[in-house]
């Protein structure tokens, strides 16, 4: 998978992406990271990619015009068909479902936004779907597009071994995950269950499933609700 984002602040992105789970991806190949800074796609002299809001208000809005020169460039290379996906509190809510839909894309196109926002006519004319990673406001979208990036590259064939296999994570069974626990089997009287240490295979299973159902409904009956 191709994955190229877009930021004024390359380096946020650089620092976080090289790391664990997803730069073992992109060391072995299996996914590439390419981030494009739009400041590299202004012509005067202060390399300008802000200017203030029309109607007036706080804060600065990003330009049309660079943002729209990175995503052409950027399409020349990335595979046909890639969505350009601008991160946003206004967008829709990302979930388990979506990460597995956007994870059969042969390429991404994500787009982090700064400041107050990005002109509304860029939105309109070059970008495919806007996201949310929660309802929460952030000063950058960088860190929700490696969010975004962290739950697609996990689920690529090949990424994550047998022994910490997505199939089993919170989400994947659309219930949260079972409590875990590592030795010792016993801190300062604080007891591993009893049935873990049992090697009853069947009864640790039986276990699990019952507890993972139940924290859902204690702390997300939500998931439990059919849509
Ligand atoms: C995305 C972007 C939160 C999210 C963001 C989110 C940067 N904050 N909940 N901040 O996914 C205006 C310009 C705010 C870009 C945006």
């Amino acid at each position: 998978m191709q994955i190229h984002i877009i930021s004024l602040f390359p380096q946020e992105v650089e620092s976080f992406a090289h790391i664990g789970v997803v730069g073992r991806a992109i060391k072995e190949g299996r996914v590439t990271l390419q981030v494009w800074n739009p400041r590299d796609n202004t012509s005067d002299v202060h390399a300008t990619v802000d200017d203030r809001p029309y109607g007036g208000g706080p804060g600065m809005v990003m330009k049309v015009e660079p943002l729209r020169k990175t995503i052409q460039q950027v399409k020349e290379i990335a595979p046909q068909g890639s969505p350009v996906v601008y991160l946003s509190p206004a967008g829709q809510v990302l979930q388990q479902k979506l990460a597995i839909t956007m994870s059969q894309s042969q390429g991404l196109i994500l787009l982090a936004g700064r400041y107050e926002g990005i002109d509304e006519r860029l939105i309109e004319r070059d970008v495919d779907m806007e996201l949310s990673i929660g309802d929460y406001v952030l000063s950058g979208g960088e860190l929700p597009a490696l969010v975004l990036m962290d739950s697609i590259v996990r689920l690529l064939p090949g990424v994550l071994g047998d022994d910490e296999s997505s199939q089993q994570d919170s989400f994947m069974q659309g219930i949260l995950d079972y409590p875990h626990y590592t030795r010792p089997a016993e801190i300062d009287g604080q007891e591993v269950p009893k049935v873990l240490m049992s090697g009853d295979h069947k009864a640790i299973a039986k276990w699990r499933a019952e507890q993972a159902l139940e924290r859902t409904r204690l702390r997300r009956p939500d998931l439990l609700e059919e849509d």
